[in-house]
């Protein structure tokens, strides 16, 4: 039977990286003065590596030899990905992002079921809670049983760290849930946590291999509650 599901954060409930995560990485290159420049094409290149910290560190070991050594990188990491972080909720604060189609149908359905849903993300837990204000209502992080975000588990997907530790806070076990992923990493992640994952492909991802996926839709508009209900007693 089904009792949780597991929804991924970026990508899955709402197509932030482009126009959000992406843009607001480039207004902090430009307040610290950086001559870089994220465009589409590279970002989607620098979305293999998750979490925004391990991605500007990645970067500059790869993408930026020259770049003077620093007393405290991770520090200097830290700071401007903080930077980044305000200009991302600046992005959603104005309403920038919406959530994809059947979102919030699939959400509400659920609750209405009693079934849990929760959050798995490698993204930082202000973002999570201020896009969900901003798309779903003030209340409606609440509506989350657990949320489980960001540094809170040392291993980004994807490990499936964030999927193990989701589960133990909601005390349920991996046969009774379903994580809903846009990526291949996420996949990769759910899966290794022992969960039954339905992908939705989004613009960065749709070329990825998503073959150990239960169900692959192009968004979550056609999928309902019976179908997961059925999805979690079919034998694997
Ligand atoms: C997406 C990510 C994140 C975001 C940026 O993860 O990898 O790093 O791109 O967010 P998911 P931060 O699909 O699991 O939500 O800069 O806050 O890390
Ligand atoms: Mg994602």
């Amino acid at each position: 039977t089904l009792a949780a599901v597991l929804f991924d954060v970026d990508g899955t409930l709402a197509d932030t990286e482009r126009d959000g995560h992406r843009v607001a990485f480039n207004q902090a290159f430009k307040d610290y003065g950086l001559d870089w420049h994220w465009d589409v094409t590279l970002y989607g290149e620098l979305l293999e590596i998750t979490g925004g910290k391990e991605r500007i560190r990645h970067f500059l070991q790869h993408y930026q030899p020259a770049f003077p050594p620093q007393d405290n990188l991770d520090q200097w990491i830290a700071d401007l990905h903080r930077t980044k972080t305000g200009h991302f909720l600046t992005l959603l604060n104005k309403g920038k992002i919406k959530l994809r189609p059947g979102v919030e149908n699939l959400i509400r359905q659920l609750r209405t079921d009693g079934i849990k849903v929760a959050i798995a993300t490698t993204t930082t837990p202000e973002n999570v809670t201020a896009l969900l204000e901003s798309t779903l209502g003030i209340g409606s992080p609440d509506w989350f049983d657990v949320i489980g975000a960001g540094d809170i588990v040392p291993h980004k997907k994807p490990a499936p760290d964030i999927y193990l530790w989701v589960m133990d806070q909601l005390g349920v076990s991996a046969e009774h849930c379903i994580a809903i992923e846009d990526s291949a990493n996420g996949l990769r992640s759910a899966l290794a946590a022992g969960i039954k994952t339905v992908v939705t492909s989004s613009e960065y991802t749709q070329l990825q291999d998503f073959s150990e996926a239960t169900l692959v839709l192009p968004n979550l508009a056609g999928l309902n509650r019976s179908t997961l209900h059925k999805l979690v007693s079919e034998p694997a």
